[in-house]
């Protein structure tokens, strides 16, 4: 099975998303998500000027020799573009080894250990009100776990919640500079405790609650916000702090027992490594699309296992419907898969342009039999729909600081 044409797509399906097709010389096509929100066109430029010359002909069975050849072949390791660019080839040719075979990804990655996965849903409102009625809503809907994000009272603009749209697929429509967005540490540390002590006095212990705080706080700060959350019992408390000095896990765990979760901007398991070596997270949250693909994920959930660390992979409207479906491959196999986020499958437009094998029931998902990945990408469909440059946005203090988004 030699691979005969590379293609590489970027369109704008309601939001950007870049997509690897490898062809092979037996009539098969394998699909991949490379997608860097933001960045988009340079994971285009590295698959399409860097990587696609050096695969023509090659054997598209493997998948582990591919992978090393571009890892350790390019000399410059990780970085995100790089490992973008390598996830999605490896994607594709897992569902390519799938497809050859007759048989679903998690099949060839060992077979099921569960027969569907619990997600996380999101309730995001402009007050403590509006978001504990999303959350019933989602109650109502069978979620058994959602992630509270609630606007900040004072702040102009607060991450995950979106005035006046509402739909989270639309996150980064028409940002053609990137936004700029307010932060106040003192505001968010006094507001976010009460969030949750009234989520719990509404709806009561059953349903798992979960929080992103982005990223935004020092170690001592997230501990802080971690104690004051302890008698609220998250499943999670999400990028409570920057991990690039994976040390800061370590003080912030001395200091609170609410489980902690990071990992959706890791591009290695040399991320995770001493997070999880010293037991300082409870949830490693990689992506498919940006951690090294199916091949890397597989060795990051297994180390992860030696250490009781669980699988969350990330799951935001900016991973396209492939990536969400390795998820579901990778989940429905490891031994060690904890939660799902998911934010629902997209609009007409992405809903015409990728086909995909999940169902939605009661708070799980469910996946189907299908060769391969099990997704099909329609290229007349994506091609009405041009990429447009878009940016996530930034974040300053009053002062003009800039901050963390
Ligand atoms: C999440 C994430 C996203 C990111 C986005 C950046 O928890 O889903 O934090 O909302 O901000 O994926 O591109
Ligand atoms: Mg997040």
């Amino acid at each position: 099975m030699k691979i005969k044409d590379i293609q590489v797509y970027v369109n704008c399906p309601d939001r950007n998303f870049v997509t690897v097709r490898i062809e092979t010389d037996n009539g098969l096509y394998g699909l991949g998500d490379a997608t860097l929100n933001g960045r988009e066109l340079a994971v285009v430029a590295y698959l399409v000027e860097h990587i696609k010359p050096c695969l023509i002909g090659k054997d598209a069975h493997q998948i582990e020799d591919i992978w090393q050849y571009l890892y350790k072949g390019a000399y410059w390791r990780r970085g995100p573009i790089t490992i973008t660019a390598i996830s999605g080839i490896d994607m594709a040719l897992w569902d390519l080894k799938g497809k050859a075979a007759g048989l679903p990804v998690y099949q060839l990655l060992g077979g099921k250990s569960r027969t569907k996965m619990k997600v996380y849903g999101h309730a995001n409102g402009n007050t403590i009100a509006e978001t504990l009625d999303n959350l019933g809503k989602l109650i109502g809907q069978g979620y058994e776990a959602v992630r509270l994000q609630c606007a900040i009272p004072g702040l102009s603009s607060t991450y995950g919640i979106l005035k006046g749209e509402k739909d989270y697929f639309e996150l980064q429509r028409n940002r053609p500079l990137p936004p700029e967005q307010a932060w106040d540490t003192n505001k968010y540390l006094n507001f976010i405790p009460e969030l949750f002590r009234q989520a719990r006095s509404k709806y009561g212990e059953e349903i798992e609650l979960l929080h992103d705080v982005h990223s935004r706080l020092s170690p001592i700060e997230a501990g802080r916000l971690g104690k004051a959350l302890e008698p609220y019992h998250l499943l999670f408390l999400e990028d409570a702090v920057t991990a690039e000095n994976q040390a800061n896990y370590r003080l912030l765990r001395q200091t609170t027992v609410t489980p902690l979760a990071v990992g959706e901007t890791f591009n290695s398991i040399w991320d995770a490594k001493e997070l999880i070596e010293t037991q300082s997270i409870d949830y490693l949250r990689a992506a498919a699309t940006h951690a090294g693909g199916i091949t890397a994920m597989r060795r990051m959930a297994d180390f992860a296992a030696l250490y009781k660390v669980r699988t969350a992979p990330h799951g935001p409207p900016d991973i396209s419907p492939i990536g969400h479906a390795a998820h579901a491959h990778l989940n429905s196999w490891a031994p060690n898969f904890g939660i799902q986020e998911f934010v629902g499958f997209g609009g007409a437009q992405m809903t015409a342009v990728f086909r995909h094998p999940l169902r939605f029931e009661e708070g799980y998902l469910h996946l189907n039999d299908s060769p391969g990945l099990g997704v099909d990408f329609v290229v007349e469909e994506a091609e009405k729909y041009p990429y447009k440059r878009s940016y996530l946005p930034v974040s300053r203090l009053g002062d003009g600081t800039l901050w963390d988004w």
